[in-house]
């Protein structure tokens, strides 16, 4: 019998977050490429453009004006999914048709009055503010009695879909849990269960004992690869401590959070020298007022850049019908990102 070689025989691996299987072919990564080829997105960017609806005193397409802000600003959003005051009822017409009145609020956050500037090019203490917006958003809005899950998230570059090159996320507060926290949960309550301490926690000290997916860390968080990911160069942004949401975090933790992100998506930028896009976004327990001990606080990172600045990995057939498929191992990536500079390349010149 042969050894299993990690590198190169194809295998499956658990999420132990959702419970999903993942299969990993890196046997395939070498595979020729005559597939789509997405365009390089525009390099260079006024720091104010009149026309972007998010600039600081300009006019939104809803037909607010923007204050002439300085840091971050905070705006409910002119189109949003959810609304404040849909009556909360089973509105299902038998077991066919089940369904549910659904109610919420839709914000976005500008990170930056600089419409050219993004997490990788914001000064730390620039970002420092919008961890801060983060965490007030999720305690205000958590707070609210028909909140029951705040997500917090940012779409970067066309290619996930952002609209709008000005650096912003958004924020979303849902009556009830969505789908993907809801899992989440479940499996994070299972493990506490069964052995009585978080499931993130554990597995964040079993990933530093084996260290190869580990891209970076500081005294407060840990940025790896998680052993199942399923996007090319996926990351998990996880605090050291056991911690269940953003607003719990201390100052110091605020502070490293806002240096780590800046490195992390540097490494993502230097990875195929180009404003690397993604969608990122924040995890933490639900606020609907239950006890979540079993929760740990953590971002996910979804690129979809595979082998160069315009080469992206499509989620197509077996992926849709069958389950997610990787080539480049976790392993590989890990390295990929550790091996990138922390300086930005466009600062490089
Ligand atoms: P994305 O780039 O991730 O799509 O987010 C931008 C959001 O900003 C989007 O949800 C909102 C859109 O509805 N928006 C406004 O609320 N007002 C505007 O003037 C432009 C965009
Ligand atoms: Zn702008």
């Amino acid at each position: 019998m042969r050894a299993f070689d990690w590198a190169e025989h194809p295998h499956r691996r658990r999420n132990l977050l959702t419970g999903e299987w993942v299969l990993v072919s890196p046997q395939r990564a070498r595979r020729p490429w005559q597939g789509q080829v997405e365009p390089r997105s525009a390099q260079e960017l006024p720091a104010y453009d009149p026309t972007c609806y998010l600039c600081p005193g300009n006019l939104r397409a809803g037909g607010v004006r923007n204050p002439r802000y300085t840091a971050t600003f905070v705006f409910t959003n002119d189109f949003p999914a959810l609304l404040p005051h849909t009556p909360v009822e089973d509105v299902s017409q038998g077991p066919f048709f089940q369904a549910q009145a659904e109610s919420g609020l839709c914000r976005v956050i500008c990170f930056s009055p600089r419409h050219d500037l993004t997490l990788a090019e914001m000064t730390p203490e620039a970002i420092r503010q919008v961890v801060e917006v983060w965490a007030e958003q999720v305690e205000e809005l958590g707070r609210l009695e028909q909140v029951a899950y705040v997500q917090v998230f940012e779409n970067r570059g066309a290619m996930m879909g952002a609209s709008n090159p000005h650096p912003h996320g958004q924020v979303w507060a849902n009556r009830r849990v969505p789908n993907v926290p809801a899992l989440e949960d479940r499996h994070q309550r299972a493990y506490f269960e069964a052995h009585n301490r978080p499931l993130l926690v554990d597995y964040l000290e079993a990933e530093l004992v084996q260290g190869e997916r580990v891209v970076v860390e500081n005294e407060s968080w840990v940025v790896l690869v998680p052993y199942w990911a399923v996007w090319p160069f996926e990351t998990l942004v996880l605090p050291r401590r056991p911690v269940t949401a953003l607003p719990e975090l201390k100052p110091p933790e605020r502070r490293d959070l806002a240096h780590i992100l800046k490195r992390l998506v540097t490494r993502y930028d230097n990875l195929f020298q180009a404003r690397f896009p993604y969608s990122m976004g924040w995890h933490g327990q639900p606020t609907d007022g239950g006890h979540y001990p079993h929760w740990q606080l953590h971002a996910h990172f979804y690129p979809p850049l595979l082998r160069s600045a315009t080469v992206r990995k499509f989620m197509v057939g077996y992926e849709m019908l069958a389950a997610p498929q990787r080539d480049i191992t976790p392993e590989q990536a890990a390295s990929r990102l550790r091996a990138q500079s922390e300086i930005h390349y466009r600062q490089r010149g």
